[in-house]
């Protein structure tokens, strides 16, 4: 691939063969409750214990030896150790699959958190976590109990990096969207912001909610699909 300013998008699709669910899977939900609303700051204040129950199954999953990056992710690791131009790596995921795959880049940012990741509403301070957390945890750095919440960003948050990504979106002529269904905002308006400015490529199972705004859409399973479209 030649190299213009880059700009990849992922989502859960890209995770699914590593054995991770997509929030489509189970038609999008988890012990009978949908995704969306499990994942807000109202669920977490009404029932704290649920929605840290919800993350630990998570956290616990992604601590299996068993889960790791696939092709698709290592592929995309490639890609980003040789581009040169400017190329940011956004991921709606929460997982550390991406970061796996490629160690330690500046050019991975997870707009909506991470799941091995927590905050503290009282002092404010990021950590890394693998564990379980419940609304007992202490605070490592204030002590605060009761005031650990899982580092992600819940429906009707503000996503993290849009900065970043706002920048990067004026400059990018190339767009590479992977593995997500385009229902969840503002990650699924980033195409309709690049039309007329970057060449837009969509690879995904299945067509998109936006992929008729892409000038090439590939359907098949990522591990296919990715290192073939980017080495
Ligand atoms: C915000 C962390 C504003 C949680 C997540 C009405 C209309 C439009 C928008 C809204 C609306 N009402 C509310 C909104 C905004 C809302 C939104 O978009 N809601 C949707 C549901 C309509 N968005 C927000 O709230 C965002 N914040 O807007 O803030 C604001 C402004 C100022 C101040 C404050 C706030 C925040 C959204 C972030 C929510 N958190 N994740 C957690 O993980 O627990 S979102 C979560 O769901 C994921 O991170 C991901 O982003 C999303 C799921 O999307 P996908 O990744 O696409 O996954 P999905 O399962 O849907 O699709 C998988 C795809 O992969 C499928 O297409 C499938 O075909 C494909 N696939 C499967 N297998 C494979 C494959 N592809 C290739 N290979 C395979 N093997």
């Amino acid at each position: 691939m030649s190299a213009p300013p880059l700009i990849v998008l992922t989502g859960a699709g890209i995770s699914a063969e590593s054995g991770l669910a997509t929030f489509r899977d189970n038609n999008g939900l988890w012990e009978r409750h949908r995704v969306e609303e499990v994942a807000t700051p109202e669920a977490f204040a009404a029932d704290p214990a649920l929605v840290h129950r919800f993350y630990n199954a998570r956290r616990a999953q992604l601590a299996d030896p068993a889960i790791q990056p696939n092709a698709a992710h290592r592929a995309l690791g490639q890609l980003f150790a040789n581009w040169k131009a400017p190329a940011l790596l956004v991921t709606q995921n929460v997982d550390d699959l991406h970061d796996r795959a490629m160690p330690g880049s500046d050019a991975l940012l997870h707009m909506h958190g991470e799941l091995k990741k927590v905050r503290c509403t009282a002092c404010g301070q990021r950590r890394a976590w693998a564990g379980d957390l419940s609304t007992g945890t202490p605070c490592p750095a204030c002590g605060a109990t009761g005031m650990l919440r899982p580092d992600i960003v819940w429906f009707g948050e503000m996503p993290l990096g849009m900065d970043r990504i706002e920048d990067a979106l004026q400059d990018c002529r190339l767009f590479l969207s992977i593995g997500t269904s385009g229902q969840v905002y503002p990650a699924a308006g980033f195409v309709a912001a690049l039309r007329g400015r970057a060449e837009r490529i969509e690879l995904n199972l299945e067509p998109s909610l936006g992929s008729h705004l892409f000038e090439e859409a590939r359907h098949g399973p990522a591990t296919l699909l990715v290192p073939k479209r980017v080495e």
